[in-house]
């Protein structure tokens, strides 16, 4: 009897305690689930108050978003899973991109680059660091045309440091764990530089963070790629440190992502070269990889690129890498099918859509008011009854339309076509087929389409540098 009055008072101290270590063991998982999606999933800052969470609210939103993402169950709720995945060893790189901050889609526009190790970890001896980051380029090396050689002093494209918390770029590192590096898009200063945590301990094998593959992961930033919801891709924005070094290779997505950019390594001359000729057929769903495959109308949205099919579009989205194919009239119920030409006009956030005599002008899923309008308004002659192509240069403010071996150039900043219009296609655009069936703008280079076949265009050299298969972009 003695000793009951100590078992209560026990009692009352374990049972109290409990719950107020749960407390502030939830208060600590809402900081890092608020810190979580403000900087990989774009939540706003001021979301708050955090705690009353509702359907249908930001932060349930972006769990969503995250879950879906990262491969989880999608329950829109803080679950187990859901918390330990947010706390393992990631990339520092959001995972959905915010494409005001970089405009385009970014590229490097030579395929020879320079790097540079601008200091060292001490976890590891200097020649290991050489190697693994030697090694992590060679990983990207092999399946493009990029070429690397390392410089120790100047300028270079891609410069990589260790550094611990805040280190001059406004995205301070956090300490052991969690964030390991981060690194840049393609672009001169800060940009295609990669940074690594040197709260981490480096290491050659898995027993710490493993080097050369959260390099490898870098650098594949470095180069212009962005996060890959592949759980099996190197671009995963989670550490895997059970990844069997000895069987490391790149998943097919992180190949399709980087040969989107830069396409395959040279083939040696006498390689035989695949037939070209363009069957005939009409299929009701276009396939993605026939290798036939054409295109009526492409154009950007957003960062995105649709590329249309008679009643379909594949939309291509550089977060995902995997294109999405849908119906034209589930995203715009009131456009037409068999589209003849579209383009972006970025500074207005407008897509215009072509087809016969007539245009739209669509905003995310909105028609415009006012709409369809004839072609003519734009101050095409009679003559003219409908548009091949149409492709917007976001630098010149120009919209470039292709009418048979012909083209007229628009300017959007008077709304008005330009003097001296039509001009030859051949003339101005020298190795693209004067028939294009469809045109768009990306990383400064033009894509010109003309049945099966594709060729990038250097507008500044004025030549063709790329010759492709039309579906290339569709990780065929
Ligand atoms: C390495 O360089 C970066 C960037 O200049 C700097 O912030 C960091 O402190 C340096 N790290 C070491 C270990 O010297
Ligand atoms: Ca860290
Ligand atoms: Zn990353
Ligand atoms: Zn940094």
């Amino acid at each position: 009897m003695q000793s009951l009055p100590a078992l209560l008072l026990l009692c009352v101290a374990v049972c109290s305690a409990y719950p107020a270590d749960r407390a502030a063991e939830d208060e600590d998982s809402m900081e890092l689930v608020q810190q979580y999606l403000e900087n990989y999933y774009n939540l706003a800052k001021d979301t708050k108050p955090f705690v009353r969470r509702r359907d249908g609210s930001p932060v349930v939103e972006k769990i969503r978003e995250m879950q879906k993402f990262l491969g989880l169950v999608v329950t829109g709720k803080l679950d187990s899973d859901t918390l330990e995945m947010m706390r393992k060893p990631r990339c520092g790189v959001p995972d959905v991109g915010d494409f005001t901050t970089f405009p385009g889609i970014p590229k490097w526009r030579k395929t020879h680059l320079t790097y540079r190790i601008m200091n060292y970890t001490l976890d590891l001896p200097r020649d290991a660091v050489d190697s693994a980051i030697e090694k992590a380029l060679n990983v990207w090396k092999e399946v493009t045309p990029l070429t690397f050689s390392r410089t120790d002093e100047g300028e270079a494209d891609i410069k990589i440091s260790f550094a611990v918390r805040d280190h001059g770029d406004f995205s301070p590192f956090d300490g052991p764990g969690n964030v390991l590096g981060h690194a840049y898009p393609p672009g001169s200063g800060i940009y295609g530089d990669a940074h690594f945590d040197d709260d981490e301990l480096w290491t050659r094998d898995t027993s710490g963070t493993n080097l050369f593959l959260v390099a490898a992961h870098e650098l594949g930033h470095s180069l212009g790629l962005f996060h890959s919801a592949d759980p099996r891709a190197l671009m995963y924005p989670v550490y895997n440190r059970l990844t069997d070094l000895a069987r490391f290779h790149l998943s097919q997505d992180d190949m399709d992502g980087i040969q989107s950019l830069y396409g395959p390594p040279p083939v040696s001359p006498d390689e035989p070269v695949a037939p070209t000729e363009s069957v005939p057929s009409g299929p009701e769903t276009p396939a993605a990889c026939d290798p036939a495959l054409s295109f009526d109308a492409i154009s950007t949205l957003r960062g995105e690129i649709l590329f249309f099919k008679d009643r379909h579009f594949w939309r291509k989205s550089f977060r995902t890498l995997e294109p999405g194919f849908f119906l034209i009239s589930s995203f715009w119920p009131s456009l037409p099918s068999g589209l003849d030409a579209a383009y972006e006009e970025t500074s207005k956030d407008i897509v215009f859509i072509f087809k016969g005599d007539q245009f739209w002008a669509i905003r995310g899923t909105e028609v415009q008011a006012g709409y369809p309008k004839g072609i003519h308004t734009l101050g095409f002659p009679e003559t003219v009854g409908k548009i091949d192509a149409a492709m917007f240069d976001k630098e010149k403010k120009k919209t470039y339309f292709f009418v048979g071996d012909k083209y007229w150039r628009f300017d959007e900043k008077r709304q008005s076509m330009e003097p001296g219009f039509p001009k030859q296609i051949a003339e101005d655009f020298p190795g693209v087929d004067p028939k294009v069936d469809a045109a768009f703008e990306a990383f400064g280079f033009y894509y010109f389409f003309s049945g099966s076949s594709q060729r990038e265009f250097d507008p500044n050299a004025r030549q063709v540098t790329h010759a492709l298969k039309s579906r290339s972009w569709l990780n065929c």
